[in-house]
């Protein structure tokens, strides 16, 4: 049910409704255009965007230099597909393999693609280098993880709506507990097996959970001497997001395979890619893996530029600077609130808990109106709200946000 639209924000909703599959509950806002940390809908008005697309809008909404090299391209060649080579796709490969310090990369578009590809090259791996027997491998997961939403990832989830009703379900895989090493450690023991581990090294749709210090070196560690690849998925996490490169950079916990998506592409494009060495790539042999759009010319210069701007305009330190200085604003709040219950994250991915049930409303409610107020955000799970603004905010602009948001709450106090 939409709330304080006009007509021009209505008009749009009523067609989604009419023609379009109801997959998804939006918040009721109509967007038409995009600037930097700005958004603005149908009616002209303006909102801070703290969501940032899930942060694949890390540079900010239409950044100048990826349109202008989007746009460039586009006028030449988007697609050849891999049927033949194209001039931008290896310079793109030779930059961000360098960029992330692995030999290899495996480019493909969505993230649920680029996580499918990294469980396809782990299952070849231990069938054909570890020596599992064929359609044995096993890949250790975390409950309440998000990898995406195709029949494997989710025959994985431990959400019941992502799940249920979509069997039936591929074999294949074991869930622990997440930040838990004795969970690892024992089903890593208990089962010959097992080729890989794929964990978010912070669960961001689960509720912004940051894992126990240590929690993802060891984890390494135990894969390494387990002769295990661990697969990080830093689809959300990576490219600047958590205020290093990469989430995993946080600690000595290079993973075997690094999954990118999102970000890579400045959220102007579908791009993932697939990150690893020549020993565990060259499973993959010709003809045995790939997709139509993966690798175009056309994503990999957005790609490129993408990753450029990343570096070029400090956007890591950025979020590391400002994420602290967003958490201290919001705690001194919060130790005064009776609303909020917590605020965690790293850099700009950051999430409030609400003090009310997981089943109440209040998190979406307030949602409502810091739309309302100016500002977009949406709850993950029931009573949790994540902030993730684009990487390129300014403390001025922060500020604004946090007085938005401290406003706003203000309204919903006990
Ligand atoms: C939706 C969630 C976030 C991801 C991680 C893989 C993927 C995602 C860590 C798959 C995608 C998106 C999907 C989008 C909303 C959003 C999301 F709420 F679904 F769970 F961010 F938390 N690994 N996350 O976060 O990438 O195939 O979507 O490109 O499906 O509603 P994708």
């Amino acid at each position: 049910m939409s709330s304080n639209l006009k007509d021009q924000a209505q008009y749009h909703l009523n067609l989604e409704k009419e023609f379009g599959a109801h997959d998804y509950h939006p918040i009721p806002v109509v967007l038409s255009k995009g600037k930097g940390v700005y958004l603005w809908d149908v009616d002209g008005k303006k909102y801070f965007d703290f969501l940032s697309s899930y942060s694949a809008v890390n540079q900010g909404h239409c950044h100048p230099k990826i349109i202008k090299a989007l746009v460039n391209q586009a006028k030449e060649l988007t697609l050849t597909s891999r049927a033949f080579h194209n001039d931008k796709l290896g310079e793109y490969m030779e930059y961000a393999t360098n960029y992330f310090g692995f030999e290899r990369l495996l480019p493909m578009n969505t993230g649920a693609e680029g996580v499918e590809t990294a469980i396809k090259i782990s299952r070849k791996w231990g069938h054909t280098v570890k020596g599992i027997p064929e359609n044995q491998a096993q890949i250790i997961v975390c409950n309440n993880n998000f990898h995406g939403r195709t029949t494997t990832i989710i025959s994985f989830s431990t959400d019941p709506g992502s799940k249920n009703y979509f069997g039936p379900h591929t074999p294949g895989f074991i869930n622990i507990p997440y930040n838990n090493l004795a969970a690892l450690e024992n089903t890593i023991m208990s089962n010959k097996n097992v080729v890989g581990f794929l964990v978010e090294p912070i669960q961001g749709e689960a509720g912004v959970f940051v894992p126990d210090k240590g929690y993802l070196e060891k984890s390494k560690k135990l894969c390494k001497e387990n002769n295990i690849l661990f697969i990080a998925d830093e689809i959300q996490t990576g490219i600047g997001r958590t205020g290093e490169m990469l989430a995993t950079d946080y600690e000595d916990a290079k993973p075997d395979l690094l999954i990118l998506g999102k970000a890579l592409s400045g959220g102007t494009y579908p791009v993932s890619a697939v990150l690893c060495n020549s020993k565990i790539m060259d499973v993959i042999q010709p003809g045995q893996h790939g997709s139509t759009f993966g690798g175009n010319p056309l994503g990999s210069t957005v790609a490129k530029r993408a990753l450029e701007i990343i570096k070029e305009e400090n956007l890591v330190e950025n979020a590391r600077e400002l994420g602290n200085y967003f958490r201290n604003e919001m705690n001194l709040y919060i130790n005064k609130s009776s609303i909020v219950k917590l605020i965690r994250g790293k850099g700009l991915l950051n999430a409030i808990v609400i003090n009310d049930s997981s089943e109440s409303q209040t998190a979406w409610k307030i949602c409502l109106k810091l739309r309302d107020n100016g500002l977009l955000a949406k709850p993950t799970h029931g009573n949790i709200i994540r902030f993730a603004p684009p990487l390129v905010i300014n403390k001025e602009q922060l500020d604004e946000c946090i007085r938005i948001i401290k406003k706003t709450l203000k309204d919903f106090e006990l």
